[in-house]
């Protein structure tokens, strides 16, 4: 017990950091990087081509001198031209889940998946978790670092700590009963469906079970869906990013203020740049979120571009945390969809439905163009609780949809409408977008 709470006591001094102490541990580990990232050879030939050394850096903002690195760099030096340690030293290696092209392998040490843990710790103890809760993880456990990643954490916090993976959603609901669990940790998604499941078979999520706090993350989700969860469950959801190059959850995280996420600034050095020049945006504006990772051991990685879509929030946040925080991811570079000429990001369209209560849990995007033009089709499941039977009241629903994400994307989408529970649930992240065209 003792050594939680001295553990603890640490996550406070660390969350409670000023700027300028914050800037002041950034830059030494900035520097420790970058020497340590010439160890891995795509780094050693990478910086020796620019020619930067260590002495070059002398203050955060110095990170923009140092070379990008992308997801094809990772996948060009599959599987160990990142490993800046000797491989005894590596004790796990992860997959980045591959949702956009071939998975990536992630190595860590003792003390990456130790650190790791504790970025993820920091969030579960700020959001109030104690040794007192019983954890349900409810994300994969394997070669997908939601599972372990949240579970360390939540060991090291002290609960009870169920490894109860993703899917058999029957199980999951028995277990959260026999067990009286308090938290989840949960695909935002699966979370919906995981309430409706309840509903479908008598019971009420809210007071048949004991859930007060829910984590997810994983997958990008509106501030409506967030709503929805809180309301079924009757508790209070926080967001949680993170990727498996940068270890995995936990490396920004949402407080009580639940405006934005903090960044665990003393392990990753935050950027926002423009996508396509590739400069830093006006404080504020929205960009590419690029991070360094500032203690990873067995793969540093300088300036990785992740492709998500967010802005810093600039104002002081309420929680008295003063790590940067940045907004829920909006979406990413590479999911935009161009529709008869349209920009589009899915994340528009789950604004537009998780708004409407006649939505039930699931959707889906379908891109066609048999003559040609392009045809955006969206699959929409109702409510269980409305009566499909009543096509009038189906017709005006229908009418609505169409009409809100007209003026929500500015073209006219084709929407369906679809029993509950009627379209195919994803084992892992959900499937939102199924792009036909030729
Ligand atoms: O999804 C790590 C993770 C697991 C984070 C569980 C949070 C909870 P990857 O499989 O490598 O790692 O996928 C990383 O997922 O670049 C984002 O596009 C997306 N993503 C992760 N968390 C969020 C989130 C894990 N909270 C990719 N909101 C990232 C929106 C998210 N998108």
């Amino acid at each position: 017990m003792e050594h939680i709470n001295a553990m603890l006591d640490e996550f406070l001094q660390t969350d409670n950091l000023n700027q300028q102490q914050i800037q002041e541990l950034q830059l030494q580990r900035l520097r420790e990087t970058v020497d340590r990232a010439r160890r891995a050879p795509w780094y050693d030939r990478v910086l020796g081509d620019t020619g930067i050394q260590v002495a070059d850096i002398h203050s955060v903002d110095d990170v923009c001198k140092l070379p990008l690195t992308t997801k094809d760099d990772l996948r060009q030096a599959m599987p160990y031209g990142f490993l800046a340690v000797p491989l005894d030293d590596v004790v796990r290696m992860h997959y980045s889940s591959g949702t956009t092209g071939v998975a990536t392998g992630v190595c860590h040490t003792h003390n990456d998946v130790r650190w790791w843990s504790e970025c993820v710790a920091r969030g579960l103890h700020a959001a109030g978790v104690t040794r007192s809760d019983v954890f349900q993880n409810m994300m994969g456990y394997g070669l997908f670092t939601g599972g372990l990643g949240f579970h360390y954490a939540s060991e090291l916090i002290g609960c009870m700590t169920i490894p109860a993976s993703a899917g058999n959603t029957q199980r999951q609901v028995q277990l959260m009963r026999q067990f009286g669990t308090t938290v989840l940790h949960i695909l935002p998604s699966y979370a919906v469906r995981v309430a409706n499941y309840c509903i479908e078979n008598g019971l009420d999520p809210a007071s048949d079970l004991s859930i007060r706090t829910v984590f997810v993350g994983g997958e990008p989700h509106s501030e409506h869906l967030r709503a929805r969860i809180e309301q079924l469950f009757d508790c209070k959801s926080y967001n949680c990013y993170g990727l498996s190059e940068m270890a995995g959850p936990g490396v920004a995280m949402e407080c009580p203020a639940q405006h934005g996420l903090h960044v665990r600034e003393d392990h990753y050095l935050a950027e926002v740049l423009d996508p396509v020049t590739l400069e830093p945006v006006e404080p504020g504006e929205r960009g590419e979120l690029v991070l360094t990772s500032l203690r990873r051991e067995a793969m540093p990685l300088l300036r990785y571009r992740t492709r998500d879509l967010t802005r810093f929030i600039p104002e002081p946040c309420p929680c008295g945390n003063s790590h940067c925080r940045i907004e829920r991811i909006q979406g990413r570079t590479d999911d935009m969809l161009i529709v008869k000429g349209v920009n589009i990001y899915p994340q528009q369209v789950e604004y537009v439905l998780m708004q409407m209560p006649e939505v039930g849990n699931n959707y889906l995007i379908l891109l066609e163009n048999p003559d040609n033009t392009d045809d955006m089709v969206v699959q929409v499941e109702l409510s269980p609780t409305i009566g499909v039977d009543d096509m009038r009241a189906l017709r005006r629903i229908e009418r609505q949809l169409v009409d809100a994400l007209h003026a929500e994307l500015l073209m006219t989408p084709t929407v369906k409408l679809l029993q509950p529970n009627s379209l195919p649930a994803a084992e892992g992240k959900a499937v939102r977008v199924i792009d036909n065209r030729q």
